[in-house]
C-alpha cells in the first residue's frame, strides 16, 4: 500500500530511532529535560522567536495560543476551512470560550480588507474581535501558500487594530521551500506561530509553539492545564531535533512529487486538478460522477494499492512525504494511471 493520506503517516528513520534510544532525558514538567530544552532553543532560533515550547500535537499548540491571545466571548477571525475551525473538534469554544468569525476565502487565503471589515470593538452589543489566525500553507485548499506581501498586509491590519496574530504554520517549512525563502521570513510579525515536527519533517510526534519569552512562559502553564505536560519527553525531542535539522532541506522533493501526481491525475477523466496550482506537498482534486465521486474513487484507488483521503463528497486529498519518494512514487503514478478505465455505472 502506498499511503498518501497525509504526511503524518511517516515512520521515524533508523537515525531517529537511534537518537531516541540514546537521548539524554529528565523530567520536563520540572524543566529538567536537556534534549527538550535543546529542541526548544533550536526551534525558536529557526523561526526567529525568543522562545518555543514542545507540545504533543499541532492542535494543542494552536489551542494554547488561542487561549492566551483572546478572552472568553471573543471572536477569532479565521478562514472558513481553517484547521483551527474545522479540524480541532470545536476546541476553541470548548476549551477557551471563543467563537470563530469565519471568512469564506478563495483558496483559503484571508483577504486583508475582508478581515478589517469584520473587526469589531463595539462596546454595547457585539462580541469583540480577539485574534486574527492565519494558516500557511493552507491544508484543505491544497497546500496553498501565502506570499509575504499578503502576510504583510494582514499583519498591518492586525497592528492598526491592536490585535494579536497567530500563525498555524503546521507546514510553514513547506511554504518556505515553495517560495524559496526561510520559515523565519514568513513568520516575522506574528505574535505566535505553531509548526509541526510530525508532518513533512518526519518526526513521530510533536509540534512547537513559538513566541516571546513571557508568552511561552504562560504557554507552559496552559500546556499543563490541557494535559500536555510530558515527563521524559527528550525521547521524542531527540527525533524532533533530527526532523528540524534535516527535514526542511528535502521538502522540495515532496513538492515535485505532488506536481507529478497532479499531472497524472489531471489525465484521468472525471478528475479535476490544475497541476500549475500545486505549490507544496498537498493536492486536493475534484472527483466527478464518472469516477464514482470521492467515495467510489477512493475505493478503486485502494483496490489498486494507493491510499488518499476524503475532503468532501466530491473532493479527495493526496499528500506527498518522505516515505513515498523515488520508486514508491513512480509506482503510485503507475497505479493511478490504471484508473483510467472507469467502471460502467
Ligand atoms: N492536519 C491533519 C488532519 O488533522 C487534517 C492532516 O492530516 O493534514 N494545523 C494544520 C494546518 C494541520 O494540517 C494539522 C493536522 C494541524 C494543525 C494539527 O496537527 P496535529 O495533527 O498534530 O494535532
Amino acid at each position: 500500500m502506498i499511503d498518501l493520506r497525509s504526511d503524518t503517516v511517516t515512520r521515524p528513520s533508523a537515525e531517529m530511532r537511534r537518537a531516541m534510544a540514546e537521548a539524554e532525558v529528565g523530567d520536563d514538567v520540572y524543566g529538567e529535560d536537556p534534549t527538550v530544552a535543546r529542541l526548544e532553543e533550536e526551534a525558536a532560533a529557526a523561526l526567529g522567536f525568543e522562545a518555543a515550547l514542545f507540545v504533543p500535537s499541532g492542535t494543542m499548540g494552536n489551542q494554547i495560543a488561542l487561549r492566551l491571545h483572546a478572552r472568553p466571548g471573543d471572536e477569532v477571525i479565521c478562514d472558513a476551512l481553517s484547521h483551527i475551525f474545522r479540524f480541532e473538534m470545536g476546541g476553541m469554544a470548548a476549551l477557551s470560550g471563543l467563537m470563530p468569525r469565519t471568512l469564506a476565502s478563495p483558496r483559503g487565503l484571508l483577504d486583508p480588507a475582508a478581515v478589517e471589515a469584520v473587526i469589531d470593538r463595539d462596546p454595547t452589543f457585539h462580541a469583540h474581535t480577539g485574534l486574527i489566525a492565519v494558516e500557511n500553507s493552507h491544508n484543505i485548499s491544497g497546500g496553498v501558500v501565502y506570499d509575504r506581501p499578503r502576510l504583510e498586509r494582514l499583519l498591518d491590519v492586525a497592528k492598526r487594530n491592536e490585535l494579536p496574530a497567530h500563525l498555524d504554520g503546521a507546514r510553514i517549512f513547506n511554504a518556505a521551500a515553495a517560495l524559496g525563502t526561510s520559515a523565519a521570513a514568513l513568520v516575522r510579525g506574528f505574535d505566535s506561530a505553531m509548526f509541526c515536527l510530525s508532518k513533512g519533517l518526519g518526526a513521530p510526534v510533536g509540534s512547537m509553539l513559538c513566541g516571546s519569552r513571557p508568552f511561552i512562559h504562560e504557554a507552559r502553564r496552559i500546556r499543563k492545564m490541557f494535559g500536555g505536560g510530558m515527563r521524559q519527553a527528550g525521547i521524542l525531542a531527540a527525533a524532533g531535533l533530527i526532523a528540524l535539522r534535516k527535514g526542511p532541506g528535502r521538502l522540495a522533493e515532496d513538492h515535485e512529487n505532488a506536481r507529478r501526481l497532479a499531472m497524472a491525475l489531471a489525465e484521468l477523466p472525471g478528475v479535476e486538478i490544475d497541476p500549475e496550482r500545486v505549490e507544496t506537498n498537498i493536492l486536493v482534486c475534484g472527483i466527478g460522477k464518472e469516477q464514482g465521486r470521492a467515495e467510489g474513487f477512493l475505493a478503486r484507488l485502494q483496490e489498486n494499492g494507493v491510499l488518499a483521503s476524503q475532503v468532501s463528497g466530491d473532493q479527495v486529498r493526496f499528500v506527498t512525504h518522505l516515505d513515498a519518494t523515488g520508486p514508491r512514487i513512480d509506482e503510485a503514478l503507475e497505479r493511478i494511471k490504471r484508473l483510467e478505465l472507469i467502471p460502467s455505472a
